[in-house]
């Protein structure tokens, strides 16, 4: 195998999701015939014990560009909370794993939105350029929310979704052989800020069961304390849903 891009660089800040590509690309044997480095941000919660069988090493993006032109072909952002400057993106091919459906819900927990506003949420894959989760689409798959799902239940599925394109394309993309496309809209963009703005319940705020069963729905992620109200005494009360779909025993 004759890749174009031969020193790649994987950057991200969730260990499984590291661990998986580590995997894919072992179980393909690309690590034969091209180099694969690994990274994660300062300042990150990842868990260093999972990722120490394979060497993984802290890169500051914005601080280190002329390293990473000079010594990388390919950069690959594996939900890597740093933003990638203008200059390192033009320099070097950047390419991002995105847990959302570009263009919509760009940005901070795209499927978390989606629940919310109805906009399509899935995995995209794609080159980046100056801007968020914005450049063009070489792989992207949208995936379903169904009215039972939290934000946990979707964003299992994406991240199967985000290994499964990963999986498609990696050769096509170190070949350097693969078509892009582009869609007209912009999009709409969320940041950290609009997380956290939904995070409060309003005790007066009149909601419809729809829309108050979507947002406690989109909050709720496992142990996080996301969805709260202040109750009369000014104590935080956290919520989290719980939603089952009726059991149909078929005769
Ligand atoms: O890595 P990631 O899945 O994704 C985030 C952004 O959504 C994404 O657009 C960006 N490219 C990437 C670099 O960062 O986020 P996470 O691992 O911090 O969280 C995973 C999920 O967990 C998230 O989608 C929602 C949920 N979550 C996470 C935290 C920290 C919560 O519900 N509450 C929380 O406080």
């Amino acid at each position: 195998m004759n890749f174009f891009y031969k020193k790649n660089l994987i950057i991200g800040d969730n260990s499984n999701l590291l661990k998986k590509i580590f995997d894919i690309l072992e179980e393909k044997q690309l690590n034969q015939y091209a180099e694969f480095s690994y990274a994660y941000s300062p300042e990150t919660s990842i868990e260093l014990p999972l990722i120490s069988d394979f060497k993984c090493t802290q890169i500051d993006v914005q601080k280190c560009v002329k390293t990473l032109v000079n010594n990388f072909d390919l950069i690959i952002s594996a939900h890597c909370k740093q933003i990638f400057p203008a200059e390192l993106v033009t320099k070097v091919k950047c390419i991002n794993i995105h847990p959302g459906l570009n263009p919509y819900n760009r940005g901070w927990y795209p499927h978390v939105f989606s629940i919310i506003n109805k906009f399509p949420t899935g995995a995209t894959i794609h080159e980046m350029d100056e801007k968020i989760d914005h450049g063009l689409i070489i792989i992207q798959r949208q995936v379903e929310i169904f009215s039972y799902d939290t934000s946990d239940t979707v964003y299992k599925r994406i991240l199967e979704t985000e290994l499964y394109l990963f999986s498609e394309v990696i050769e096509k993309i170190l070949y350097n052989d693969y078509h892009t496309y582009t869609h007209q809209e912009e999009g709409n963009i969320n940041k950290k800020k609009d997380f956290q703005k939904i995070r409060q319940i309003e005790l007066e705020k009149v909601y419809s069961g729809r829309e108050i069963i979507d947002l406690l729905r989109a909050l709720t992620h496992g142990n996080y304390q996301n969805a709260y109200f202040i109750d009369d005494d000014n104590n935080k009360i956290f919520i989290r849903l719980t939603l089952e779909p009726e059991q149909v025993v078929k005769e």
